[in-house]
């Protein structure tokens, strides 16, 4: 293993320095708005603030696959949100989410506005709304939801453990790419042994459980997420590529990501969407890359 690093805690941490990678200008350790920004209001029931990052993705897919099934009150305005530039900071954006991340969406179709961030309790807001992608009660919501959840809590060590020391700190540090590429790996077999079992996360139907796995460990799988697909040896986990292949040829899977897309080819990228004419010449038939 790589030398150790000689720092040593001081007895109380200050923000005296950016913290460096990719995220420093953005990272801060106080919550609340830096500055004042509406947010512009769209003519559909739905307004959402989001970005094209898997837990962007998640929301739009589900958006996409209600539409799909003929829910008109699912139509939506998709405006973007550039983390990078701290527009998660503007008044308007902390209003509706205090924790300032995306996604975060607003219900206008009711007499007052129902404001909903976190994606987990947004996707499970929508499916409890429309009656869709949710096993009514008994055993199958109940795992449903465990899915749903172990999402929530399992992706954070994907994303800010393993993806943030393998692709965006300012060094490499072994220690903390081995921590979490086996955690990353566990979890991948975590879910390739469910799919030995089960078409789908929740059972035989696809759940807002899969659209919540989906964009982290389906792109994951298919190599699309930090450049990581050799590294983390994807192609082993057979039951997990077979369940990303299906879930990813879905028409609503296809549009709903690249919805708020700013990376990749620029004709995968769907910066905001208010029509679903907006999809017209737009690929959907290739994965671009994503991270
Ligand atoms: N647990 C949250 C995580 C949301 C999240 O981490 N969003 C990131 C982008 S993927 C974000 O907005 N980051 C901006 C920031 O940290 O300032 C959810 O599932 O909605």
């Amino acid at each position: 293993m790589s030398s150790a690093s000689d720092y040593v805690p001081p007895k109380t941490w200050s923000w005296n320095k950016a913290s460096g990678g990719r995220f420093a200008n953005i990272n801060r350790p106080i919550a609340g708005p830096t500055h004042e920004k509406e947010l512009p209001v769209g003519r559909h029931p739905i307004q959402l603030y989001s970005l094209g990052t898997p837990n962007g993705q998640k929301v739009t897919i589900l958006l996409e696959e209600l539409l799909a099934l003929g829910h008109a009150g699912a139509e939506y305005d998709a405006w973007l949100i550039k983390i990078g530039e701290g527009d998660q900071f503007g008044s308007g954006f902390v209003a509706i989410n205090p924790n300032s991340k995306i996604p975060a969406l607003v219900d206008r179709s009711g007499p007052a506005p129902i404001r909903v961030f976190e994606s987990g309790a947004i996707l499970l807001y929508l499916a409890e709304k429309f009656g869709a992608f949710l096993p009514k009660d008994g055993a199958a919501r109940a795992e449903c939801l465990s899915w749903l959840f172990w999402q929530m809590g399992s992706a954070p060590y994907l994303g800010g453990g393993f993806g943030h020391f393998y692709a965006y700190a300012p060094t490499k540090i072994e220690y903390a790419i081995d921590r979490f590429a086996m955690e990353t790996k566990r979890q991948l077999d975590v879910l390739d042994r469910r799919l030995a079992e089960t078409s789908y996360l929740a059972g035989d139907t696809y759940t807002i459980a899969d659209i919540a796995v989906w964009p982290w460990y389906g792109g994951l799988a298919k190599g699309l997420l930090y450049g990581a697909g050799e590294f983390l040896s994807v192609q082993d986990y057979k039951n997990v590529q077979r369940w990303a292949d299906v879930i990813g040829n879905r028409l609503a899977v296809r549009r709903g990501r690249i919805v708020n897309r700013l990376q990749g080819d620029p004709k995968s990228q769907l910066h905001e969407r208010h029509d679903a004419s907006d999809f017209e010449f737009r690929t959907q038939d290739k994965l671009a890359t994503q991270s």
